[in-house]
């Protein structure tokens, strides 16, 4: 299929997920609207709904909590009773912070939502109205980065702690496995809870196992009962851990926030603080020489995690490496672990180490390839000046989605699609990456 006739049908896929005021993720698995998917969707609007993209950002920070955070998703009142768990298991009513008449669960997500603004100005048909919105949603967005740097930096060190793996957006990632052992599970303390995501066509084998299952419910269950205060929930909770996913996505979104404001004439001073102390946290805490990568510091046991996942990479993305680093992450990517062949034996960037201990490459986070965080490495990459890399990286993006369709993972060797079909990050960052592509080559297909 020309590359053209595959962005249609990419826009078809978001136009059959619009809700009339979002997008859902999926068609059946994910019903309701998810905090990061929705900036990746927006990035892809961007290309060519500029409305659409503001609509869907304006949408779910109208569900921002009175104390900043972002709900990881915002419940749709018409969808309920297809997705576990939903607002009567997470009670977020008990929080004083959670919204007025809008339902939410009560953790957050990477915050991807000041690069896709920055986006939606820089591709935007109306600057002047995409002006317009940026003036309402940035002190929205700044409230976000606010709350991450009062609420999760216990330390005052510039990087954030996750205390959920729903928060990392890469919930069965094998970087959770240590913190996640030392959780110790009594199943008759345990609420009694059904999986709804087993019953939507994706074979368990795809799926986090009921293990993880028990220990997402366990964290969901201790924080409604610390009615979802911070102070508590970071005196309690077994599972805090500082990710450097998480951190460059927010270290590259105040630096996407600052752009912004300064279009704005705002005062960015401390915007620019943040951004520079969270990429010199992140070199000096993160970085684990031995490894060649960013490793996660689990902050209730006090040491780095040694895994190897896509996240060890992610610093790229807001520029935290020195050049010396860089050039070691650059020969990772290159090596068997990260996959150097091409000629259908095998796409980048798989989220785990294919000679990993811990590989599965058909199972969600523990080795198929995504498109989300190939779309962030890539501009990673492109920032380092690894252009050939950011190059392979972008033509598997559209190879995967030409081959296998909008699935929501791959598997690294096959490429075969994994998970749901109709997936709608996939096809929003397809239609930015085959975009690029044809500008590149002067608009032929
Ligand atoms: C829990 C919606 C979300 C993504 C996450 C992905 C998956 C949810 C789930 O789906 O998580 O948030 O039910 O498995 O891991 O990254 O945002 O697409």
């Amino acid at each position: 299929m020309m590359l053209t006739d595959l962005i249609e049908k990419a826009k078809r896929v978001l136009e059959g997920n619009w809700q009339g005021g979002f997008t859902k993720p999926a068609p059946a698995l994910y019903p309701h609207q998810w905090n990061w998917d929705s900036g990746f969707i927006a990035i892809g609007y961007a290309r060519y709904n500029q409305q659409r993209a503001q609509q869907e950002l304006s949408t779910l920070f109208r569900a921002q909590w009175k104390n900043g955070m972002l709900p990881q998703i915002v419940f749709n009142p018409a969808a309920l009773g297809g997705y576990f768990p939903e607002p009567d298991f997470w009670q977020c009513e008990r929080s004083p912070n959670a919204p007025e008449g809008i339902l939410t669960s009560g953790i957050t997500m990477p915050p991807v939502h000041a690069i896709a603004a920055r986006r939606i100005y820089q591709f935007a048909g109306d600057r002047d109205q995409a002006r317009e919105w940026l003036e309402a949603i940035y002190p929205k967005i700044f409230a976000l980065h606010e709350y991450f740097y009062r609420e999760r930096d216990p330390h005052q060190e510039g990087l954030v702690y996750i205390r959920h793996p729903w928060e990392s957006g890469l919930d069965n990632s094998p970087t959770w496995d240590e913190p996640l052992k030392a959780i110790q599970i009594d199943k008759s303390q345990l609420p009694p809870y059904e999986r709804k995501d087993l019953k939507k066509g994706v074979p368990a084998s795809q799926r986090p196992s009921d293990e993880d299952y028990d220990r997402f419910v366990y964290l969901v269950d201790l924080f409604r009962r610390l009615n979802y205060d911070e102070q508590a929930i970071y005196s309690e909770c077994p599972f805090l851990v500082q990710d450097p996913l998480f951190n460059s996505i927010l270290a590259q979104a105040t630096e996407d926030l600052i752009e912004i404001g300064k279009l704005l004439g705002k005062d960015t001073g401390r915007l620019e603080e943040c951004y520079q102390q969270t990429n010199r946290a992140l070199r000096e805490k993160l970085w684990d020489p031995t490894h060649g990568a960013f490793d996660t510091y689990d902050l209730r046991a006090g040491r780095l995690i040694e895994t190897e996942t896509a996240s060890g990479f992610m610093p790229l993305l807001s520029g935290a490496p020195t050049r010396e680093m860089a050039a070691t992450i650059y020969r990772f990517l290159e090596s068997n672990s990260f996959c150097t062949m091409h000629n259908n034996a095998c796409f980048s960037i798989p989220n785990y180490n294919l000679e990993g201990e811990y590989l599965d490459p058909a199972n969600y986070w523990r080795g198929p390839v995504w498109i989300n965080t190939n779309w962030l490495l890539m501009q990673g990459l492109k920032r380092y000046g690894f252009k050939q890399k950011a190059m392979s990286v972008r033509e598997d993006i559209i190879e995967l989605v030409r081959r296998w369709g909008f699935h929501e993972y791959f598997d690294p060797f096959k490429g075969i699609g994994y998970g749901t079909d109709n997936f709608s990050w996939t096809a929003a960052l397809f239609i930015d990456a085959a975009l690029e592509k044809l500008e590149e080559m002067g608009g032929s297909p």
